[in-house]
């Protein structure tokens, strides 16, 4: 896409006394006094912050009926289109390798805190997290020696203007970077497809480095090596000539293959990725006539495609017809618009299958340069992508990534504070980094689930339902309507064809008061919290309803509020009950901290299931200063799990971690 990210190093490094250092956001200076509202950012507010409201669209004309029954087989033997099995990592997150640096952390030693808490709440969910480290900057990404970055740092974005032919590279990064991953994934299971360098292919040599450092440091946890980011727009781009076709891309992708194929430090050479094209001058098909896959097997392991089903290139870049938000809000809020993105790449999606190859959406979020003001990290946006990712399953494709880009674009699923405010703001979620968390549940751990688009009761209202291990396992339904008074909540009757309902069925409901908001969106009743909020952790009390049935009727009446979205399970999985603490984070940078006072008391005493009662008694966490926690000093053992049965084992520990989770975000 055509974003260009703006960010730069964040080193923010507080001396607390001597042999102790803290690496935050909130110096303990400043915690007492600075509030997010005094402190805010003078003068323009950056896109990922955006406050735009938008109107919410009027009630559709006519209204479509409040009550529909979906009857659903027991089993999945019977079910005509379902779903392949689908892993529950299917959503993941798509990272631009020039943000690396404020998202992951700054290098091996400093990785940030509330980065390894988001992943980690998908992880707990869905067994792994794929995040793709890539985009249009991998293309210019180059190696330099150990310590040549400034300030310690594992990646620069370097000035450049990526159209520029003089290709001055975007990216600098030394070999810390491969090191920082992997010691992220040493904590959390996240699998990492990366990029080589193909743009700047000079038709001689390929730079190789990331594929040789990423197969030796990563392992397992390297997903695959992209070949090309988008071709289609490299003439468009001035990275080729304008007459550069499929065929020449597949020319240079097969001298990429035999460029690995001579190099001993790549041992495994089948794990390519491609063609990743942004569906913009090429379609797929045109890469899949020059024989690519056929010729190709062997090297490739996935089949990609880019796409954002909308622009916003006008007001970001002058580029193109201005479009405005409250026009184009309507069209994300229902299920047609996830449906039309992929009908172009469904043929695809089959041809993949066949091939034995996964097909992946290696690129995607509401519109291409930056998002919309107001829609891109709106409640809306959130019920969207869920249920783009969902038809995207239903579709056969393999996964789907949500693009994260810097400080100047509006769609980002979390954004780490700007640098000159890493002070007192901590990090922001948009409403799409809880579709991922959400997805993750919709098909859980088992790598088993089956999904099928069941949608019968119009495209304001569309519904799933998802079988696990072979059997229906949960049903998940969208109400897009945005109608306060109530008049337009729907219910869902849920009946079970070969069987009959359980007993009762537990609930949980993504709620946010408008399709519009942007602030106190609930997943099970909890939040990430709202702008400048989040550590990553969700916080509040955790709400599954519990909503009995009508077994003589063979009937669940599931209730779904306008707007909405409800995730129903009907086999009590452990997943939906399970309020034990996803897995948490010390960096080894943090040895000791006190005073936590921009932490509400109220949500640490609900956090993580130790109650304050219980951290009172064996007098832990305390808030205030003085309390001495001791932390584990080695970010490579910093995994630990707790809960509450626990504490004769780790109580120290585990209420440092607590504390930690909620004040430190080492850049
Ligand atoms: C932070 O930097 C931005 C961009 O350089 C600037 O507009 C803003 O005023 C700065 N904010 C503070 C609090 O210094
Ligand atoms: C990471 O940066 C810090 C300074 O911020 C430095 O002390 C440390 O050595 C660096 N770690 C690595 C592995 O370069
Ligand atoms: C082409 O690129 C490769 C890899 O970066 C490099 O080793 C080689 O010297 C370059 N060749 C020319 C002619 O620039
Ligand atoms: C699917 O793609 C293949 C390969 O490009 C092509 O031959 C075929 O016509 C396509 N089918 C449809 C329905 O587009
Ligand atoms: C997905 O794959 C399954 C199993 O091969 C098949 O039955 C189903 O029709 C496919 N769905 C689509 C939309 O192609
Ligand atoms: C499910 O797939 C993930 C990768 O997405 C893998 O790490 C995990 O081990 C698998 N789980 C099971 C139960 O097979
Ligand atoms: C039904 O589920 C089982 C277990 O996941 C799987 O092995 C089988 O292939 C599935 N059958 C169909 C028709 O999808
Ligand atoms: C969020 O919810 C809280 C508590 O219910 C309420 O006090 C606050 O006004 C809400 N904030 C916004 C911006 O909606
Ligand atoms: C598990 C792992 O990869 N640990 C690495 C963390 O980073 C340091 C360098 O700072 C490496 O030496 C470790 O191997």
């Amino acid at each position: 896409m055509l974003s260009l990210v703006l960010c730069s190093l964040c080193s923010l490094m507080v001396k607390v006394d001597a042999g102790v250092t803290v690496y935050g956001q909130i110096p303990l200076a400043l915690q007492t006094t600075a509030s997010a509202a005094d402190a805010a950012a003078t003068g323009k507010v950056l896109p990922a912050y955006d406050q735009t409201l938008l109107s919410p669209p009027a009630l559709p004309d006519p209204r479509p009926p409040t009550a529909f029954t979906l009857t659903l087989p027991a089993q999945n033997g019977s079910v005509i289109g379902l779903s392949i099995p689908q892993h529950g990592s299917f959503f993941g997150f798509s990272i631009e390798m020039s943000v690396i640096n404020q998202i992951l952390g700054k290098n091996s030693s400093h990785i940030n805190v509330p980065f390894l808490n988001l992943m980690s709440n998908i992880h707990q969910r869905a067994g792994a997290i794929d995040v793709r480290l890539g985009g249009n900057t991998q293309e210019f990404a180059k190696l330099v020696d150990d310590s040549s970055i400034p300030n310690f740092a594992a990646v620069s974005k370097e000035k450049t203007n990526l159209k520029n032919p003089t290709l001055t590279p975007a990216v600098i990064y030394t070999k810390d970077l491969f090191y920082l991953v992997a010691n992220i994934t040493a904590l959390v299971n996240v699998r990492c497809p990366t990029g080589i360098p193909f743009a700047t292919y000079n038709g001689t040599g390929w730079s190789l480095e990331i594929a040789e450092l990423g197969q030796e440091i990563l392992g397992d946890h390297l997903l695959g090596l992209q070949g090309g980011n988008e071709p289609d727009l490299y003439a468009a781009h001035n990275h080729r000539p304008k007459s550069y076709t499929p065929a020449d891309y597949f020319g240079e992708f097969g001298s990429l293959v035999k460029a690995i194929a001579e190099d001993d430090k790549i041992p495994r050479k089948n794990m390519l990725i491609g063609p990743s094209l942004a569906s913009a001058a090429w379609t797929l098909e045109q890469v899949w006539d020059t024989g690519y896959i056929n010729a190709y097997s062997d090297s490739l392991s996935i089949l990609t495609i880019e796409n954002y089903p909308n622009n916003n290139c006008a007001a970001q870049y002058g580029l193109g017809t201005p479009r405005d938000p409250q026009t184009e809000f309507p069209k994300y809020l229902n299920h047609d618009s996830g449906l039309n993105i992929i009908k172009p790449f469904l043929n695809s999606s089959a041809i993949a299958h066949a091939a034995g190859k996964p097909f992946i959406m290696f690129e995607t979020n509401s519109a291409s340069c930056g998002g919309f003001p107001g829609i891109s990290d709106s409640f809306g946006a959130g019920l969207w992508a869920l249920d783009y990712g969902l038809t995207m399953a239903a579709a056969n494709f393999s996964g789907a990534m949500l693009h994260v880009g810097g400080q100047n674009v509006f769609y980002n699923p979390f954004t780490a504070p700007p640098t000159n405010q890493t002070l007192f703001h901590q990090w922001t979620a948009g409403a799409v980094y809880y579709s991922v968390l959400i997805a993750a549940e919709v098909f859980g751990s088992t790598n088993t689930s089956q999904i099928l688009d069941t949608s019968n009761n119009g495209i304001f209202t569309p519904s799933y339902s998802i079988y696990e291990n072979g059997a229906l396992a949960r049903v998940a339904l969208f109400n897009y309507n945005n109608d306060a008074s109530g008049a337009s909540d729907i219910t869902a009757t849920v009946k079970v064809d070969g069987g009959t309902v359980p007993a009762q069925v537990l609930v949980k409901y993504f709620a946010g008061e408008s399709v519009s908001v942007k602030t106190n969106l609930t997943w099970a009743g909890q939040t990430l919290g709202n702008k400048y909020e989040v550590d990553g952790r969700l916080k509040g009390q955790l709400d599954v309803k519990t909503i009995t049935c009508d077994q003589g009727a063979n009937a669940c009446l599931i209730p779904v509020k306008a707007p909405g979205f409800a995730l129903v399970f009907l086999t009590e999985s452990p997943a939906v009950q399970d309020d034990t603490p996803p897995t948490t984070f010390a960096t080894t940078a943090v040895t000791r901290m006190f005073n936590t006072a921009t932490v509400d008391p109220a949500i640490l005493a609900t956090s993580n299931g130790i109650s304050g009662k219980q951290r009172q008694k064996n007098h832990l966490g305390s808030t205030s200063k003085g309390a001495l926690l001791a932390a584990n000093g080695n970010a490579g053992s910093g995994l630990r799990t707790y809960t509450p049965g626990i504490f004769g084992l780790s109580l120290v520990v585990g209420a440092a971690l607590i504390a930690m989770r909620v004040v430190v975000a080492g850049c």
